[in-house]
């Protein structure tokens, strides 16, 4: 199948690398996007996320005249979705999918297609989400005919792809990493297999959508069962007074066994997310897979109780101290390390509820950031690293590269409370 014309339905952080990327092998890509912001900024040849070489790619594609943005649909021989799919609150369920944005989506490129054309869901999706879009397609387009009714001699092929590249690392990804394709037929299938192997250096793997769709819940999923299990064990270890990053580091010596790290919690916006995908379908069946979340939201609060059990120490060991003079500083913001990505952070929500329940300012040190965000508690300050590590409890909550190696010139009762095992191996530790 021939695509002269690609378009790409929403820019952030997958659909605009992935615009960029097949601009880069020389096709035509039309980017659209509601914000116009975002689309004044690419037009520009720049980028509004934070991604590492993107503003090189982008810059090339929209400088070469293979990347144009708009904000309404136009004509395309492949329309690739990449729009968010958050939750809602629905009938006591707060984690409910909400589809609005591929809705929006489908009928914002319902008129412009053609016999032909192929539409692909790259949104990680709740099972059935594809063939929903295949749905609002054919509502609003009568005159032509669907995979859903007319399977291999429809006018129009659909399939879901979903998108696996790891933030930080998503130019390199999106070429590397194999793909799951899922039409909605074989041939549909094939058509988008033949549109990702444009830029895919990986191999590319055809399946049926709604396999595809649970595939990439399902690999967000294990990694989320695989932390939450690494959470708990740090929780057990802490009670029985044993190093947990030895233990796993022991225990992953076994040819079979591969435990992730503990840490504050889980963020981001996808491995936060997506199981709950899986448990609002099925939830009297997805038990563990409910129990991993709730196992991993619960961290935050448990290493709030052991900061308050460092104050507490601190105190008895400087009497003549009060709970304000008390000084605190978190190490790390982020979401997790070496980013500046703060949004769905485990770590500024512990650092948010520091700040709210301590008597005094909080001090924050994020090498990655320059200004505390608007979502940052105002008992927070940014500090240098130097002065963070001056306070009475240092908090060390992100394991950036920055982190390593810092040595403390401990003062009385100076206590760390580590959640990463970065600094010291038990997770509260007096440092004299
Ligand atoms: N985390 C731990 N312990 C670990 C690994 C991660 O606590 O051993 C925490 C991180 O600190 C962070 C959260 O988990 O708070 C998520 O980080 P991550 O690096 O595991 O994943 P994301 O959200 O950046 O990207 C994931 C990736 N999925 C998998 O690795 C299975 C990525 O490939 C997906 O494309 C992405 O989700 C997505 O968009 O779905």
């Amino acid at each position: 199948m021939e695509f002269d014309t690609i378009s790409v339905i929403g820019l952030g952080y997958i659909g605009l690398p992935t615009a960029a990327v097949i601009a880069s092998r020389r096709k035509k890509v039309i980017g659209v996007d509601i914000n116009q912001h975002a689309v004044d900024t690419i037009n520009q040849g720049e980028i509004h996320i934070v991604e590492p070489e993107l503003d090189i790619v982008v810059h090339a594609a929209v400088k070469e005249g293979y990347l144009r943005a708009t904000t309404s649909a136009e004509p395309a021989d492949a329309f690739l979705i990449a729009v968010p799919t958050p939750f809602k609150a629905e009938n006591g369920n707060e984690h409910t999918p909400d589809l609005t944005y591929i809705e929006s989506a489908s009928k914002a490129i319902a008129p412009v297609l053609k016999k032909g054309d192929l539409v692909i869901l790259e949104s990680t999706s709740p099972v059935g989400a594809t063939e929903q879009m295949a749905a609002w397609l054919a509502g609003a387009r009568p005159d032509l005919t669907f995979p859903q009714s007319h399977g291999e001699d429809s006018d129009i092929r659909v399939a879901h792809c979903p998108e696996r590249v790891l933030p930080g690392h998503v130019v390199r990804e999106l070429v590397e990493n194999d793909r799951v394709i899922g039409g909605m037929t074989p041939k549909c299938s094939n058509a988008a297999s033949s549109l990702y192997k444009l830029f895919v250096d990986g191999e590319c793997i055809t399946t049926t959508a709604r396999t595809a769709e649970m595939a990439k819940l399902t690999e967000n999923s294990f990694r989320d069962v695989n932390i939450a299990f690494a959470n708990e064990l740090s929780i057990v270890c802490d009670k029985l007074d044993i190093n947990v990053w030895e233990l796993i580091k022991l225990a992953n010596r076994h040819p079979r066994v591969n435990i992730l790290q503990p840490g504050p919690g889980v963020g981001g916006h996808c491995i936060a997310v997506d199981p709950w995908f899986i448990v609002s379908e099925t939830p009297d069946e997805a038990r563990l897979i409910r129990t991993a979340r709730e196992v991993n939201d619960g961290k935050p609060e448990w290493v709030l109780g052991k900061v308050q059990q460092a104050v507490g120490e601190f105190l008895s060991s400087n009497p003549d101290k009060t709970a304000k003079e008390v000084t605190i500083s978190c190490f790390g913001l982020a979401f997790k390390p070496d980013i500046d990505d703060l949004r769905e952070s485990p770590a500024l929500k512990i650092a948010n509820a520091i700040a709210q329940q301590h008597a005094s300012k909080v001090w924050a040190v994020e090498p990655n950031i320059e200004k505390l965000p608007a979502s940052a508690s105002s008992e927070l300050v940014l500090v240098s690293m130097e002065e963070g590590k001056r306070s009475d409890i240092a908090v060390l909550l992100v394991d950036h590269r920055d982190f390593k190696g810092q040595e403390f010139t401990a003062h009385q009762g100076q206590i760390v409370v580590d959640t990463k095992g970065l600094w010291e191996p038990m997770v509260l530790t007096r440092l004299n």
